[in-house]
Parts: structure tokens; sequence; C-alpha cells
């Protein structure tokens, strides 16, 4: 058994999605992620970067990911030599300011190499407690209100624990309120997705006669204070996605009352690690956190599944299975049980791989870094 790293390998892969999402900031009709491997002793570890192609969700975007990789952090994780603690990636990489999706992806592929060399799963190694996890499912803005039912029926017909309906300025309040009498006793949410700000307040006041359980992200991802104006006048909790990159961000957004539930996503926060340090301020201050999700292949799906079996980890989150996403995943399928469960993978590392043949269809680029 050996610890020392012998290269990488990136990909870009597309995978057509079942159908487009679309978000107050775009539309997206293919899932194009780039997909690290990392090869060290004699086992390959993988990891996905959650970037898209444009920087709208985040400053983030894969031909900037791609130069972030090749440029600065494979060669500097590649010169540090064996990895003996697997906080040693993450140490390695901390002079590279910002670059947090890229940072998750190489993180994730080192961490699922170094546990397969241990035999230990990443969700025992993060210190899951259930061995599956009950699943929400994220709704893109849909053509029309008939369009939006029906796939809305589709997801309820699967056993989906919790809806999260997107919604932006102008499509809002009565959507959601066509959403909720649909749902009926099944728990609905929205995300405003950074689209709008503190003078929409009478939006969120009618979405706060709703019984939605949370509102996510309502407000621009810089505004904090913004932020906590307004849930001080909500009973609604907001959630907050876009404005926590950091334990540090999350610890000053709960003391300020910006937000009383946090969505945590490994690649918005720079990794698995980060993620569980979100979980760990979360908790202690009695704040319940869910997993988010970035549309993505099984590889980072993977991930997503088991930091949602943590201990705080209180709500369902956008975990859905592969299906919801791609008519073939580049893994074996996520698939949820008709109660709206998941198993945990409970495999070495990540638990899952690439299907080879799946994975060569759909690679438009590689390329390999070694020292
Ligand atoms: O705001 O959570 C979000 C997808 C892309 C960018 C931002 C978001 C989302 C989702 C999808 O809501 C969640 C999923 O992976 O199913
Ligand atoms: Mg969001």
């Amino acid at each position: 058994m050996s610890n020392s790293l012998r290269g990488f390998e990136l990909r870009e892969v597309a995978l057509p999605l079942v159908r487009p999402f679309r978000t107050s900031f775009g539309e997206e009709r293919d899932k194009r992620a780039i997909l690290v491997r990392v090869d060290a002793g004699d086992v390959s570890g993988w990891g996905e970067c959650a970037a898209s192609p444009e920087p709208r969700y985040s400053e983030e975007w894969n031909d900037g990911v791609w130069l972030a990789l090749t440029a600065f952090l494979l060669p500097c994780v590649l010169d540090g030599g064996p990895v003996e603690r697997h906080e040693d990636v993450g140490a390695r990489m901390a002079w590279v300011r910002g670059q947090r999706m890229a940072k998750a992806a190489v993180e994730a592929a080192v961490l699922d190499a170094w546990l397969r060399m241990r035999e230990r799963s990443l969700a025992s190694h993060v210190g899951a407690v259930r061995r599956r996890v009950p699943c929400g499912v994220s709704v893109g803005i849909a053509p029309d209100v008939d369009a939006m039912l029906e796939e809305i029926g589709g997801y309820l017909d699967r056993g989906y624990r919790r809806v999260k309906l997107k919604i932006e300025p102008g499509r809002d309040v009565d959507v959601v309120r066509g959403g909720r009498r649909a749902l009926a006793a099944t728990p609905l949410s929205v995300d405003g997705d950074a689209a709008y700000r503190l003078e929409d307040a009478p939006v969120f006041e009618a979405l706060d006669e709703l019984d939605l359980v949370m509102i996510e992200q309502p407000l621009d991802h810089e505004d904090l204070a913004d932020h906590a104006v307004l849930q001080a006048r909500l009973r609604t909790p907001i959630c907050l996605d876009e404005s926590i990159r950091s334990a540090a961000d999350a610890r000053v957004a709960i003391e300020v009352g910006a937000c009383r539930v946090i969505n945590i996503k490994p690649g918005r926060v720079g990794g698995a690690v980060e993620s569980v340090r979100i979980h760990d301020v979360a908790r202690e201050a009695g704040i319940p956190v869910w997993i988010g999700g970035m549309l993505e292949t099984g590889v980072g799906r993977a991930v997503n599944v088991a930091l949602a079996a943590m201990p705080g980890v209180t709500m369902p989150g956008d975990t859905s299975a592969s299906e919801r996403y791609f008519h073939e995943d580049l893994t074996p399928p996520f698939v949820i049980d008709s109660d709206g469960h998941m198993d945990v993978p409970d495999g070495p590392g990540i638990g899952v791989e690439p299907l080879p043949d799946r994975l060569d269809a759909c690679t438009v680029r590689v390329e390999g870094v070694t020292l």
C-alpha cells in the first residue's frame, strides 16, 4: 500500500438532461462537468466538479476550473509528495484563493483514493449515522403551470419527501400557490436563486402565508444584512445557499440571523471536509442543514449522499435519483425506494465508479497531469 500520487487525469463530460433545468439565472440542457481522477499507489479515486459552463451560480466555470486545476492546483498537490493524512490535500491547495469547486473535486478524488486504500467508506469517514436518506427534488422553472403540475405529479408518484420550486420575479406567488394545492401534505420549499431584493419583501410576505418549509436564497449572495432584515419579518425559515461558502460564513450568517436553515453543497464550500465543518457549526447552533445538489452525475452524487447521512442533516436534500436527471448516468444509477429514500453507498471511498464505456461515450476532452 502506498499513498504516493502518480498523477491526475481531467475529463470534461457531457450528458443530456431528461428535461432542461431552468432557474432565474439561465437554462441548462446538458450536464457538462469536469471529472478528476487521481492514480495513487494501486488505486484510483474520482471527484466531480460542481461548476457549469458559465459563471452564473458562482464565480467559477468549467474552462476556468480546467485552467486552475492544470496551472496551479494539481501541480502543487503532486509536488507535495505522498499523502499521509487526507487533510494534506487541502493544506497544499490553501495558498490558492477561492476556486472552491475546483478544490472540492481534487479533494474528493484524493479522499476517495485515500479511503479506498484503507477500505473505508466516505460515509463512515464523515460520521454517517444512517444507511438511507430521505430525498427531495428541485423543480426547475417550467414553461407554464400545467407543465409544472405534471412534473410535480411524477415526483410525488416516485415518493419524494419534499419538493422545491424555483421562482423568479414575476413568476412566484401564483405558481407556488398552484404547487401548494397540488402537493397536499408533501413539504414544499422555494428557491429564489438570489434574484430578489429587499424591496421585493411583499412577495415573501405573501409566500409566508403558504406554509413553506423554507425560502432558499431569496436575496443577493453577498447580502447577509438584508437577509437578516427579511428573516425578521417572516415566520418561514430562510435557507442560505449561495451566501455560505465556508464555515466562517455560516457562523456569521447564523449570528446575524440571516438564516434558520443551511443548504450545504460540497462544491460551493470547497469540499467534503469544509462541509463537515459547516454541519458542525450549524449543529452546535441548533440550525438544521440539508445537502443540496448541482445536477451531479453519480460521481458527485455519491459524495452528496454520504454527507446527507450525517447526524445534523435533518431535512431531505436535493439528492434525487439518477433518472430525475439522466436517461443513463455515468455510474450505476442512484435510485429511490417507494418511500422516497436512497441508500447511502457503503463501499470503499465514495462507493461508486464511472462505468468505463459510459464514461468514454460522454467524454468531450481529456488531459493528463503528472509531475
Ligand atoms: O440553487 O440549489 C440550487 C442546480 C444548479 C444550480 C443551483 C441549484 C440547483 C438545484 C439543483 O437546485 C439541485 C439538484 O441537484 O437536483
Ligand atoms: Mg439554491
